[in-house]
C-alpha cells in the first residue's frame, strides 16, 4: 500500500490528510537535496560561482516554508530553525512545528539525519501540551528516505522508492516493555551524575546491545524498527535542562512512541506529552522506548 492509498482509508479530515500529502512532498525534496553533492557541502561559505551557499538545514526549512505556504489550511509553522513563529495563512487552521533536518552536523561524515514534525490544531503553540498533537511524524534520510507517522493510534512507516512513492514497509510496529538495546545520549553526564553512571552500567552489566549513532531520529527510529530499546539524554551543566527541544523533537517522538506502546519521560519522571510549551526553544531531559526500562531509568536518575 502507498502513503496516498492510507490515507485515503485513514478516515482522517481532509484538511490534516492534506497537511500530510504537502509534508510527504517536502520530505522527497529535502531528500533530493541531501542527495545533491552540490549541496552536501554547503555551510563553506561561498560556492563557485559566487554565490554564499546555504547549510541544508537553512535549506530544507525553506522548501517546507513554501511548500507548507502553499497549503491554505497551515496557519503557521515554529521551526528549530526560526527564532519566531511564522504566520503563513491566516484563514489557516493547523500550526505546525518542525526540526527541518535534526543532526545535520552528521551530513559530511555520510551519517544519518531527518526531519521531525508536531502539528497542532489551533493558530499558537504557546499553551499547547503534546497530547493536543493531531499528527506527528519524522523522515529518516539514510540509506533509504523513510516517513514514520501517527494520528495517536499506532505507527505507519513508508520508504520512499524509485519512483518516489512512499510503500508502507512497517505495518504498525510495536515497541515492547523490556529491552536488549540502549542508546546511551549525552553521556558526558556521567561524569557529573552517578546515577546515570550506575544506569549505564546497569545496561552494560546486563549485557544490552549498545546502538547509538549520535543522531536522535534514527536512534529512535530504530526502536519502532527492531521492536524495543531505549534512547537516553539526560541534562548536565552544558545543558541543565537537556538539549533537545521539546516541540520540535520530544513531543513529536513521545507522541509516536506512546502510539507503539511505548514510553517518554523526562528526567524527572513527567509524561512528555503533558509538558506545557512556555517557550518555542524551550528544552527537555529524555528518556524514551520500552515503558518498562523508561520508568526504571527514571527511577534510578531519581534514586
Ligand atoms: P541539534 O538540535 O543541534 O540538531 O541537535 C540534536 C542532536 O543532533 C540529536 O539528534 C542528537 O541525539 C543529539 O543532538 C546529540 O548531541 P551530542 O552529540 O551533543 O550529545
Amino acid at each position: 500500500m502507498n502513503l496516498q492509498e492510507f490515507l485515503e482509508k485513514s478516515g482522517e479530515e481532509e484538511s490534516l490528510l492534506s497537511v500530510v500529502a504537502t509534508l510527504a512532498k517536502g520530505i522527497k525534496l529535502i531528500s533530493h537535496n541531501i542527495h545533491d553533492c552540490h549541496q552536501g557541502e554547503a555551510g563553506r561559505g561561498e560556492n563557485v560561482c559566487g554565490d554564499t551557499q546555504m547549510t541544508l538545514d537553512i535549506v530544507a526549512n525553506q522548501l517546507l516554508e513554501k511548500e507548507l505556504k502553499e497549503n491554505k489550511y497551515v496557519h503557521s509553522y515554529a521551526s528549530e530553525e526560526e527564532e519566531i513563529e511564522v504566520e503563513l495563512n491566516p484563514e489557516g487552521k493547523y500550526c505546525i512545528a518542525f526540526d527541518p533536518l535534526d543532526g545535520s552536523s552528521l551530513i559530511n561524515t555520510n551519517l544519518a539525519i531527518g526531519s521531525i514534525f508536531g502539528v497542532y490544531e489551533g493558530k499558537d503553540f504557546v499553551g499547547q501540551k503534546g497530547d493536543n498533537q493531531l499528527f506527528s511524524a519524522y523522515a529518516v534520510y539514510g540509506p533509504r528516505t523513510t516517513f514514520a507517522i501517527t494520528f495517536g493510534k499506532g505507527v505507519y512507516i513508508f520508504s520512499l522508492n524509485t519512483i518516489g512513492d512512499f510503500v508502507l514497509t512497517h505495518d504498525n510496529p510495536r515497541v515492547a516493555e523490556v529491552s536488549k538495546i540502549f542508546s546511551p545520549g549525552n553521556l558526558r553526564a556521567v561524569t557529573e551524575n552517578p546515577n546515570y553512571l550506575k544506569l549505564v552500567n546497569e545496561w552494560m552489566m546486563d549485557a544490552k546491545t549498545l546502538r547509538y549513532s549520535g543522531g536522535m531520529v534514527p536512534d529512535v527510529n530504530q526502536i519502532f524498527c527492531k521492536g524495543s530499546g531505549i534512547f537516553s539524554y539526560p541534562s548536565h551543566t552544558k545543558y541543565p535542562s537537556g538539549k533537545l527541544r521539546l516541540l520540535y523533537e520530544c513531543a513529536p517522538f513521545a507522541f509516536l512512541m506512546e502510539a507503539a506502546g511505548g514510553s517518554a519521560l523526562d528526567e524527572k519522571g513527567k509524561r512528555i506529552l503533558d509538558i506545557e510549551v512556555i517557550d518555542l526553544h524551550q528544552r527537555s531531559s529524555l528518556f524514551i522506548g520500552s515503558k518498562n526500562e523508561v520508568e526504571k531509568s527514571v527511577e534510578y536518575l531519581k534514586s
